[in-house]
């Protein structure tokens, strides 16, 4: 389907260049009375980039049900042709998640090359043994890396090293290792002896690493499992993550805490221990809801990245985390949802950007704690949409990537091109 983005870009610049221009001039203006630089900070937010999961263009479910949508992507190569509309209008989101076997190619070779025809890197692979695939040998039901049976952990084992050699086939660079492994009830888990299966199966897929690559781990407190789950918390995940080796660093996903954590202060901690790997975006109300960055809590968004910005400009040895999104569009056009998430994610970084770090450092210094907070304040409720907007068009994106979007009928033209698969049930029914 061809759709042509420079011409409703371009109509979508005329129609609104003249506000945000003028926007973009008081920002300047106001910027310019803090003494920043308006140009200097929008090269910031034009090198910002997150990477989408593949796994979020397909509308997603809960357990109760799924209502797929219009046009889903039936393969990888859709799924990456989604991803190119988004990149496309937010210039942001050149690099994709992949999720295996989800995405399993026929042909790596194929699909590389297919990605970055569209300017699409895969840069990382997400390994799978939290769900049986047809004709495997051993179920995953009582958990994979962790399970006591030694035959399963070694097939969880193989699976993730088939994921890096792939990975390596496709151009990617790490590794993410997420298990649903844990009980659901006291007494069926020795907790001790689940955890150092764990491990030991960890460093199995840790030495098979490939050069240059980072193996993240990723912690979550409970779901699949509801009463103890083997990696539940960013402490045990940092101590694997030494225990492992140099490269091998824990990742955060928003909603894989207990209500009211401390987010911004579990990644102070793993950037000060140096062992900070990367992100999975998202938002939440209660659980690990994987709703939209920025949609619930915008304010603890920019808070994290108030910790990310401040280790950024002291160049903090070995700081580089991936910033990826995970979520579950459950009642969006997936599509949309990723954009705007990106967009609010890199608001989130330009606004921390904002922040007067050394008037900060001073009100810290005298305990002053009402102009302490009114420094992060400031930067958190200054408007930088004007200032994204200009970036996006910098480079060659949409200043409003939703209207443009909404004006391809790209949604609508697919619905025709992908007529709709047979109806699968979610978990229960
Ligand atoms: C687990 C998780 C993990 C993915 C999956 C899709 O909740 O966050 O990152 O593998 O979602
Ligand atoms: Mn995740």
């Amino acid at each position: 389907m061809t759709i042509a983005w420079d011409a409703l870009i371009d109509d979508d610049w005329r129609r609104s260049q003249e506000a945000l221009l003028d926007d973009y001039d008081h920002l300047a203006r106001q910027l310019g009375r803090r003494g920043i630089d308006v140009r200097a900070l929008q090269a910031r937010a034009e090198a910002f980039v997150v990477a989408v999961p593949s796994w979020g263009v397909a509308t997603g479910g809960t357990r109760f049900a799924r209502f797929p949508g219009p046009g889903e992507p039936r393969n990888v190569f859709e799924k990456i042709d989604d991803c190119h509309v988004v990149n496309r209008l937010v210039r942001i989101t050149p690099d994709i998640s992949l999720h295996i076997p989800w995405d399993e190619p026929d042909d790596p070779a194929a699909l590389r090359s297919f990605a970055a025809e569209r300017g699409l890197t895969l840069g990382t692979t997400n390994s799978n043994t939290f769900e049986d695939q047809p004709g495997q040998a051993h179920s995953y039901k009582f958990g994979s890396l962790s399970h006591t049976d030694a035959a399963v952990r070694e097939q969880a084992i193989a699976h993730n090293l088939h994921c890096m050699e792939l990975g390596v086939k496709l151009g990617a660079t790490a590794h993410s290792v997420w298990i649903g492994d844990g009980g659901n009830f006291p007494g069926q888990h020795d907790v001790r002896r689940a955890l150092d299966r764990y491990l030991g199966s960890l460093r199995a897929v840790y030495g098979a690493l490939p050069d240059g690559w980072r193996l993240f781990i990723e912690h979550k407190l409970y779901e699949p499992a509801f009463y103890s789950t083997v990696l539940n918390d960013w402490g045990v995940s940092y101590h694997c993550a030494r225990e492992l080796g140099p490269r091998a660093f824990s990742l955060v996903d928003f909603g894989h805490h207990a209500p009211n954590v401390n987010i911004e202060m579990v990644v102070a901690r793993l950037i000060q221990f140096g062992k900070l790997g990367g992100f999975h975006f998202n938002d939440s109300q209660y659980g690990d809801d994987d709703l939209d960055a920025g949609s619930i809590k915008p304010f603890q968004l920019f808070l994290v990245f108030n910790e990310l910005v401040a280790a950024e400009e002291e160049d903090v040895a070995g700081f580089d985390p991936r910033y990826m999104l995970d979520q579950s569009h459950n009642v969006t056009d997936p599509l949309e949802s990723l954009m705007v998430s990106a967009m609010e994610v890199q608001r989130a970084y330009v606004q921390a950007c904002l922040v007067d770090r050394a008037a900060l450092a001073a009100h810290q210094e005298r305990n002053d704690a009402i102009m302490a907070l009114a420094a992060l304040k400031q930067a958190f409720t200054t408007d930088v949409s004007s200032l994204l907007a200009m970036a996006r068009r910098a480079k060659g994106g949409a200043a409003n990537p939703l209207a443009v979007y909404r004006a391809s009928q790209y949604r609508a033209r697919l619905s025709k091109e992908r007529p709709a698969p047979p109806k699968r049930g979610a978990g229960i029914v």
